[in-house]
């Protein structure tokens, strides 16, 4: 298939799925186009059947505010013509699910192009639900032709406060197995932590929802019961608060923020714990990375973290907030090798089993082939 795929370019959690599912149809031989205002990262030039269409936005200095949706959905337009493409698929829907439904009008004379809005977590939990942007939000994607959503969850959440009446298709994150693995030995961990101090990890876009000072109060907490460095992977608007309480704590010289970072698989497996203490997360694919890599991921009891991690099984669940109880997860793991090891295997294998790209992948082809083939998956047959 010929499929134009849309994302947010950037470290957020639903570029990176668009991205990898984009690499991972193109390896299976469908020609993928990206279309967005920047080159997504993880996605390298040069790579067969992987093409890349940048939206220009023009800045005349009559616009207070750059209509990217609408630049955006000419480029859409414009691309899908070119291209011949069989499927829009767009990521996170706002702005990127009405701008799908201009492109798909303005090339209805011609042909029927259906698309696919992907619901991520905060364009429904955060952003979506905002008065200034809720109508819009409920109308495109109730206008998708087919909608899928990352968990269970999320699935729940847009029905009940969207009150979408469509079917909303699960298909989780998932994680590609040979580039998220088990480090043979941790020894890269000593560049960290060269007194041989336990690592703990946390990854993520450092937003007020991902709570990242608990992280510092947690590596505070476990470091009065067992050495312990942290390595803070990524950046945003916390970033500054995190670095002020770590050196409020005492543990400044314990913590090392590394910004963003191309490459978390060459992170993740040096690490022996993932802190994930998110107010809310709608999957939460920093864990399910961290587990492929055989690290054990420490998570809230929030949104659709309990449709990943086991607890007490591949990883374990506290209450958000709850950092107290989340450090003494972290010292119960890191003070028992056998729990660490079982721990750690049974997380790979949560991924192997549940995530692999060989299990999610088919999912979207039998629902592109859907929305493209019959009547429009995610429509009523009452309307449209
Ligand atoms: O806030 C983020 O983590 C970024 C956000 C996004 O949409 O870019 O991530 C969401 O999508 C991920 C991939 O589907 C999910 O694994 C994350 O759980 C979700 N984040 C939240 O719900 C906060």
């Amino acid at each position: 298939m010929k499929v134009g795929i849309t994302c947010y370019p950037t470290y957020g959690g639903s570029g990176i799925v668009a991205t990898e599912l984009g690499l991972e149809l193109a390896n299976r031989g469908h020609d993928i186009h990206f279309i967005s205002y920047a080159h997504p990262i993880r996605l390298d030039p040069g790579i067969p059947r992987i093409h890349y269409h940048e939206v220009e936005v023009s800045n005349y200095p009559l616009f207070h505010y750059p209509p990217y949706c609408l630049a955006l959905a000419s480029r859409m337009t414009e691309v899908a013509q070119s291209y011949s493409l069989d499927l829009l698929h767009v990521h996170y829907a706002i702005p990127h699910s009405i701008a799908a439904l201009l492109a798909q009008q303005m090339l209805a004379p011609e042909r029927r192009v259906p698309f696919i809005t992907t619901l991520h977590g905060t364009d429904i939990t955060l952003v979506g639900v905002d008065r200034s942007y809720f109508p819009i939000t409920k109308f495109s994607i109730e206008q998708s032709n087919g909608i899928t959503g990352i968990s269970e969850f999320i699935r729940k959440r847009t029905e009940e406060v969207f009150r979408v009446r469509n079917e909303i298709r699960v298909i989780n994150n998932f994680v590609n197995l040979e580039t998220y693995k088990p480090a043979a030995e941790k020894t890269g961990a000593r560049r960290f932590a060269p007194a041989g101090e336990k690592l703990l990890i946390h990854v993520s876009n450092f937003r007020p929802v991902k709570r990242v000072l608990d992280c510092i109060h947690i590596l505070a907490g476990v470091r009065k019961k067992i050495p312990a460095h942290l390595l803070m992977v990524g950046d945003g608007p916390d970033r500054g608060p995190a670095e002020y309480m770590a050196r409020e704590l005492g543990v400044g010289e314990s913590v090392s923020f590394l910004g963003k970072q191309d490459h978390v698989e060459r992170l993740l497996p040096l690490a022996h714990v993932l802190l994930m203490p998110s107010e809310l997360e709608a999957f939460g694919l920093a864990a399910l990375e961290a587990m492929a890599c055989g690290v054990p991921p420490i998570g809230t009891n929030a949104g659709g973290v309990p449709e990943l991690i086991t607890h007490g099984v591949d990883g374990f669940i506290e209450e958000v907030g709850d950092v107290a109880a989340q450090a003494a997860r972290v010292i119960e793991l890191l003070s028992d090798d056998k729990l660490h090891q079982r721990m750690a295997g049974a997380a790979r294998k949560t991924a192997e089993t549940r995530f692999s790209t060989e299990a999610i992948i088919p999912q979207y082809e039998r629902y592109y082939e859907q929305v493209c083939g019959g009547r429009a998956a995610g429509t009523p047959a009452t309307s449209r």
